[in-house]
């Protein structure tokens, strides 16, 4: 057969590669299993780092908790060792969209970041120094900024001043609306606090490089804590990182963040997004390793089944593939895909037939997990879902899934 060579040729065969996917990817689990490994090696290759740095216990865990949705135990145990000083957290663990670098041990030993640099600095897009709001000895922190920033001295730092509650008289309660904008000076702000933010940035004043130094004084309790809310300075935080980071980046954080309005899915929220990223990339860059993209599709069905402990039959396959599988709904998706896809401007050289390509890739992979939830969570319970459940949740998937394609793709600031 002819290759397309028109950019909607190519948006209806992905389209129809996927609609025509058999059950035969699914069910010969070897198979993806084995297109599992290659999707989580390349997801590696692409997946930025956000690289901390801060004392123990001074909040680390707590911010990527907030960043990426992920549980206090997925944090928890998520972590693992990378260099002799180092643990990083890949999230999801089965194809990453975006890790996490913990240094630890700072102001404990004797820290030489040069080994973690060569491990991450090909991909770490920020440094996000964690330290106490009431903790001003952070010299072994700032040691380990300086040395970074030597190397890499257009690198952002993002500075969180945590444990805001700690300075508060009593009873401890937050200030509302927030006061802490950069560089404001509020005068709600209790006294000791303001002198303690001031003069933790007066530590980074002579950081040289030209990346920006922003700080955002933050206080992400627990529920228990009885502090509301539970992540104050969030919204900050997130304004910071918008303003550091490259917006390919910040859009993998919004879409892991954001509430797709289904309950269902949202465990495998994450999941699905890591999938559907290196379905898309199957498109946009020249991978050979990843045969193709119902592979990493029939990888993502395989990971959604162990997450709700169902076990994926030929007739499951067969029943999703029916209740999504009118011709016209694989239309009206590549409708949608060829109508966005022309508005897209390509970048790095692709032509608008790659992203188109890419497009549909991503968006009917991210379709195809939301509506494999309804589908599963129906059968863990022992019931099953009517086609227009699944249906609903896989056109609303998809609208989401142009949007999250569009924002990762919009100009550098
Ligand atoms: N009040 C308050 N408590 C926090 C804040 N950040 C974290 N905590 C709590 O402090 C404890 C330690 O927080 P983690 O986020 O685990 O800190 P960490 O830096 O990852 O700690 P290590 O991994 O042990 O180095 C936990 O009990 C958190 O709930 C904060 O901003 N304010
Ligand atoms: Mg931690």
């Amino acid at each position: 057969m002819q290759r397309p060579v028109t950019w909607w040729g190519r948006a209806r065969n992905a389209a129809s590669a996927w609609y025509s996917w058999s059950a035969a990817a699914v069910a010969a689990s070897a198979a993806s299993a084995r297109a599992a490994d290659e999707v989580r090696a390349r997801a590696l290759q692409t997946a930025p780092i956000i690289w901390m740095l801060g004392k123990v216990q001074s909040g680390k865990s707590s911010i990527v908790q907030r960043l990426t949705g992920a549980t206090e135990a997925e944090v928890g145990e998520g972590f693992r060792p990378m260099t002799r000083t180092a643990r990083i957290f890949d999230f999801p663990p089965e194809a990453p969209v975006l890790r996490f670098l913990d240094t630890r041990g700072l102001g404990e030993i004797d820290y030489n970041p040069a080994e973690d640099l060569a491990a991450c600095e090909a991909k770490a897009e920020l440094l996000l120094v964690v330290i106490r709001a009431g903790d001003p000895a952070q010299e072994a922190v700032l040691e380990a900024v300086r040395a970074i920033r030597a190397r890499h001295p257009t690198w952002p730092v993002v500075v969180a001043q945590t444990w805001l509650h700690g300075m508060y008289p009593h009873p401890p309660a937050h200030l509302e609306p927030y006061p802490f904008a950069e560089g404001s000076a509020d005068r709600r702000i209790p006294d000791p606090l303001a002198r303690a933010l001031a003069h933790q940035r007066t530590l980074f004043a002579g950081l040289k490089g030209s990346g920006p130094v922003l700080f955002v004084p933050l206080d992400f309790t627990r529920p228990d804590d009885g502090l509301d809310p539970a992540d104050y300075g969030l919204d900050a935080l997130l304004a910071a990182l918008f303003e550091a980071l490259p917006q390919a980046v910040m859009a993998r954080i919004e879409a892991l963040r954001a509430d797709q309005g289904n309950r269902t899915a949202a465990e495998a929220r994450s999941t699905i997004l890591g999938y559907s990223v290196a379905a898309g990339a199957v498109d946009a860059l020249p991978i050979v390793a990843i045969a193709a993209v119902p592979a990493v599709q029939g990888a993502m069905l395989r990971t959604l089944g162990l997450r709700f402990g169902v076990e994926w039959s030929r007739a499951d396959i067969a029943s999703l593939l029916g209740a999504l599988g009118t011709a016209a709904l694989v239309r009206q998706g590549v409708g949608f895909a060829v109508r966005q896809g022309v508005k897209l401007v390509p970048v790095y050289g692709q032509t608008a037939g790659a992203i188109a390509a890419s497009l549909s890739s991503f968006a009917f992979t991210y379709g195809l997990g939301y509506a494999a939830c309804v589908y599963l969570k129906a059968r863990q319970g022992g019931g099953t879902a009517t086609d227009r459940e699944i249906k609903e949740a896989y056109r609303v998937a998809l609208a989401q899934a142009f949007e999250i394609f569009k924002a990762s793709r919009e100009p550098p600031k």
